[in-house]
């Protein structure tokens, strides 16, 4: 009897069982053996995953399911007994040696297209979906591994089976449908490493647009971005499998950092395929939020964030993917992302930049997509920004049309101290509020534009910043972006007041991009209390005394011996308050009769003063063909996108044979 208690104490310390085990209630369960269940393909979706904007990785529920599986009590213990790795009944070596591949050719696990056995010089007996799979592992362990130089996944021994030890396994099995597969651990070595195992969809039945491709490599393209991305998850289980951080009950471990750079690694080999596009919008619906953001274990945000793992590398280096990795293992077990991302920013700049340069420049870049991407300057922005459809919504830009005083003076008071870290509330002799609704986090942003700074009656425009944060050092630092673009945009290290000036002849907006930057991965809490920022314009008052737009007369008009080339233009002149302002031209005509003859548009953008919108008719009726000579009317409309002015007329136009 002694001699079995301290065998067990031993046991405790080897495994690393912390004796005094947290207790899950009933419904934690429930609510994580559920969610495994629904994974495997063995049970119904949990009301929890309905939310879920499309399909992912499941390698967060995996996780949760296995950290927590010593508190399971009763039948959930039970339950969770029964679920051990899949049980496939065939097998087979991947040609590279690596992976061991377990299958079905029956039954509710069978691969896609089971029968088709062609490739690899003819039948070989193995459905080529399996072939297929084991090459795309092959080719993904050359570029991960011996390319990019990350370590082997670390040994299982003979754990899965196989006929020599550390094989990756490799289960291709009929899973939830909102998942591509999931890595799950299952022996700690040490504090840094932990062998797992994939499993990987039998079909991609159930996932956009893959399960449209009726032939093999179309389907497979799924597999593809889901093995690159989990095999890059075996390696962090190999590296630092507890470099997550514990965010609260929601998502209590919060693993951003594997998730951005695992679809960072979909997109580095598979260029072509771009799954990522659409975990994009999850990023930049909410550009105020951390890259450290994770509400909870089905939050995207944290897989839309691949594109700052994806800015490093366009930007500097693929190498700091690595290098970053590398550091947060060498930094030791928990969370070290900020830190190691600074220090590999640094270390390959050789001084030159860290986290907070390369951040605001991030910030910048996010500026640029969607129907904003064209209006880069060079070298600025991501290499595939114009196929980004996800863009910062105009709903989170801080956006002035007009200055009626020469400080901004933002939201009432929320209860704000008077003096934040011993700086009065007062910038440049003016009194300040600190501005709260959409404060970003560590590692977000806020975005301010200002408009119709070109309708400032002074020569220039001062602007100042001023940022506060008690905790963690946090320091804010703005990017300052002109528009039209002039030269490349600033970069403001900041925190306390800086200022910029403007000649207002030129610009006629300004985005401002700040954000609040602490390499201490606890500053994603930062103290709000002791926390904010404000800016000051200094410029005198606008110009109100004009109005709108003025539509102008069509042009040519009459039109006299029209070639197939030829066609009206429709005007607009744009007065205060136009400029800065977003906005439609449209034309509807019709012939003598009353009837619609054609309707054409323009959405503008900003227009300066004395320039305008225009839209051109090219004398066709709406199915494209030219109409006879005679006299046509226009009715013009042209109308502010924010509904503030309206602006009617019409014209006759004559069309002379
Ligand atoms: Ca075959
Ligand atoms: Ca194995
Ligand atoms: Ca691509
Ligand atoms: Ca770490």
């Amino acid at each position: 009897m002694k001699k079995l208690t301290s065998m067990f104490l031993i046991l405790l310390i080897l495994t690393g069982i912390s004796i005094y085990a947290k207790t899950l209630s009933d419904e934690e369960q429930e609510e994580i053996i559920s969610r495994m269940m629904y994974l495997r393909g063995e049970g119904p979706r949990p009301a929890s995953l309905d939310s879920l904007g499309r399909a992912i990785c499941g390698t967060d529920i995996a996780a949760d399911f296995h950290f927590n599986r010593q508190y399971f009590t009763g039948k959930y213990a039970a339950e969770a007994e029964a679920m051990a790795r899949p049980t496939l009944e065939l097998y087979y070596y991947s040609p590279g040696g690596h992976f061991f591949i377990h299958y079905d050719t029956a039954g509710s696990h069978a691969v896609y297209q089971v029968d088709v056995d062609t490739i690899h010089g003819g039948p070989d007996g193995v459905p080529d979906y399996v072939n297929m799979v084991a090459d795309i592992c092959d080719s993904i362990w050359a570029f991960e591994v011996e390319h990019l130089g990350f370590p082997r996944p670390v040994s299982d021994g003979y754990a899965g089976g196989g006929d020599s030890s550390g094989l990756v396994d490799i289960y291709i099995a009929h899973i939830g449908s909102d998942y591509y597969g999931w890595t799950e651990p299952e022996f700690q070595i040490n504090s840094l490493q932990y062998t797992s195992f994939i499993v990987i969809d039998n079909d991609y039945a159930g996932i956009p647009p893959y399960n449209q491709q009726s032939d093999l490599n179309g389907r497979l393209d799924a597999a593809r971005v889901t093995l690159a991305h989990e095999f890059f998850h075996t390696i962090h289980y190999s590296m630092d499998w507890q470099e997550y951080e514990n965010q609260g009950s929601l998502s209590p471990q919060a693993r951003y950092w594997w998730e951005m750079s695992a679809v960072w690694m979909e997109e580095m080999m598979y260029d072509d395929i771009n799954d990522y596009y659409t975990y994009l919008p999850f990023y930049y619906d909410d550009p105020y939020k951390g890259l450290q953001a994770v509400m909870s274990s089905i939050d995207l945000h944290q897989y839309g964030s691949a594109v700052f793992p994806l800015f490093l590398s366009e930007r500097y280096d693929t190498v700091l993917i690595r290098d970053i990795w590398e550091r947060c293992r060498d930094y030791g077990p928990g969370p070290n992302f900020p830190q190691a991302a600074h220090d590999a920013i640094d270390a390959y700049t050789g001084g030159a930049a860290g986290l907070r340069d390369a951040y605001q420049e991030f910030a910048v870049w996010n500026y640029f997509t969607g129907t904003r991407a064209s209006q880069a300057p060079s070298g600025v922005g991501f290499s595939e920004r114009a196929y980004y459809d996800a863009m910062i919504p105009d709903s989170f830009f801080m956006t002035f049309n007009d200055y009626d005083d020469n400080i901004f003076t933002w939201v009432e008071d929320r209860g704000w101290a008077d003096s934040i870290n011993g700086q009065l509330r007062e910038f440049n002799g003016f009194p300040i509020t600190f501005y709260e609704s959409f404060l970003p986090q560590n590692l977000g942003t806020q975005y301010i534009r200002l408009r119709n700074i070109n309708l400032l009656s002074d020569s220039t425009l001062t602007f100042g910043f001023k940022g506060a944060a008690n905790d963690f050092s946090a320091v804010w630092d703005y990017s300052f972006i002109r528009i039209p673009i002039i030269g490349a945009p600033n970069i403001k290290m900041a925190n306390d007041t800086a200022f910029d000036t403007v000649y207002t002849d030129q610009i006629s907006n300004v985005i401002v991009a700040g954000s609040p930057v602490s390499t201490n991965y606890q500053a994603y809490y930062l103290n709000r209390d002791g926390f904010g920022y404000s800016i000051l314009i200094n410029a005198s008052f606008l110009d109100t005394t004009q109005t709108g737009v003025d539509i102008l007369p069509p042009f040519p008009n009459p039109v006299v011996k029209p070639g197939s080339d030829d066609s009206v233009t429709f005007r607009a002149n744009v007065n205060w308050p136009a400029p800065g302002k977003a906005g439609t031209l449209e034309a509807t005509i019709f012939n003598i009769s009353g009837e619609k003859v054609n309707f054409v548009s323009s959405v503008w953008d900003y227009y300066y003063i004395g320039s305008g919108p225009q839209v051109s008719w090219g004398l066709d009726n709406q199915s494209g063909s030219k109409i006879a000579p005679g006299v046509y009317l226009a009715y013009l409309t042209c109308k502010f996108e924010d509904g503030t002015h309206i602006a009617h007329d019409k014209f006759k136009i004559a069309i002379i044979k």
